[in-house]
C-alpha cells in the first residue's frame, strides 16, 4: 500500500492516533503534499460521506474521521501555508448558519492565508448579521467567504448574501462562495460575486478580486 493510501485508509477509519506519525512520515519520504492532502485525506472523506450514505457508518463515525483528517491536516500545514501572511489584506470566513461542517472551509482559509491574506475565521453556524458585524468591524477587509456544505443551508448561504448586500457593505467588500452543494448558477443567482469549487481556487480568485 502507497503511504498516501495508507494516509487514506487511516482517514476512512477514524484513526486519530496513528494519522500524525504517519503524515510525517509520508512528508519526509517526499511525498507531495498536496497529494497527501487531495488524493489521501479529501479523497477519503468522499469515501466516508459514500459509506453514511449507504448507511454502512454513522455520525460518530463521519466525526472521528473528520477528526483524524484535522490532525493531519494540522502536520501539513507548515508545508501548505506561505509566509506572506496579512500583505493582501483581511479575509472573513465562516460557514452558514444551521451548518457545522468546517473542515473545508478551514482548508479555505488555509490556502487563503498561504495567498497572504490575514483570516478573520468567524467559524461555524454563523448567523448572517456576525458577517455583518465583521465586516464594519474590519473596514480595512475586502473579501468575505462563506461556505455552506448541505443542500438544506443553500438557503441559508443566500440569506447571507443578501443580508450582506442589504446592509450595504458591497462597497467594502466583495463576496465569495463554494462548499460541495454549491455551483456557479447557484452563486450567481444569490448575488454573490465569485463562487470557486475547491480552496486552491478560492486563493487564486481570491488575490484575483482585490487586484
Ligand atoms: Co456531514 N454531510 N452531516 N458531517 N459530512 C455531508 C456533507 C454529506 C454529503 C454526507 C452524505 O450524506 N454523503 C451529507 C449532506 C447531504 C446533503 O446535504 N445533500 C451530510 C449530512 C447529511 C450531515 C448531517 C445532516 C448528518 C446527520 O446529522 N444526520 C449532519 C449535519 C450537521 C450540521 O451541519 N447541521 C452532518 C454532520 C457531520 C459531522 C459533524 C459528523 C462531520 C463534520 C465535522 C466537521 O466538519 N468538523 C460531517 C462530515 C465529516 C461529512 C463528510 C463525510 C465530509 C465533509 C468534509 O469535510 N469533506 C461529508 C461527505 C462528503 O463531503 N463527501 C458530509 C472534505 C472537505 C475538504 O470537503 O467540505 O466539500 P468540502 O470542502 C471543499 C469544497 O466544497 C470547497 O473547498 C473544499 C476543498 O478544497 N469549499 C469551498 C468549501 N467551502 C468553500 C468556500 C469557498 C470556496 C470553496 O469560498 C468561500
Amino acid at each position: 500500500m502507497s503511504k498516501i493510501q495508507e494516509i487514506a485508509t487511516l482517514v476512512e477509519n477514524g484513526k486519530v492516533k496513528l494519522i500524525e506519525a504517519a503524515v510525517k512520515e509520508a512528508v519526509d519520504a517526499g511525498e507531495d503534499p498536496s497529494a497527501i492532502l487531495n488524493d489521501g485525506m479529501i479523497a477519503a472523506m468522499g469515501v466516508v460521506g459514500g459509506k453514511f450514505q449507504a448507511n454502512e457508518i454513522f455520525v460518530p463515525e463521519m466525526l472521528v474521521a473528520a477528526k483524524t483528517m484535522k490532525k493531519g491536516v494540522e502536520v501539513l500545514k507548515p508545508y501548505l501555508a506561505g509566509d506572506s501572511v496579512g500583505k493582501n489584506g483581511k479575509y472573513i470566513i465562516g460557514t452558514v448558519a444551521g451548518d457545522l461542517h468546517d473542515i473545508g472551509k478551514n482548508l479555505v482559509a488555509l490556502m487563503i492565508e498561504s495567498a497572504g491574506f490575514e483570516v478573520i475565521d468567524l467559524g461555524v453556524d454563523v448567523p448572517a448579521d456576525k458577517f455583518v458585524e465583521a465586516v464594519k468591524a474590519n473596514p480595512d477587509a475586502k473579501l468575505v467567504g462563506a461556505s455552506a456544505l448541505l443542500t438544506t443551508t443553500m438557503d441559508s448561504l443566500a440569506n447571507t448574501v443578501k443580508v450582506l448586500i442589504d446592509a450595504g457593505v458591497k462597497s467594502q467588500v466583495k463576496i465569495m462562495v463554494g462548499g460541495a452543494p454549491v455551483t456557479q448558477e447557484f452563486a450567481d443567482s444569490i448575488g454573490a460575486d465569485a463562487y470557486t469549487p475547491d480552496a486552491g481556487a478560492a486563493a487564486v480568485k481570491a488575490v484575483e478580486l482585490i487586484a
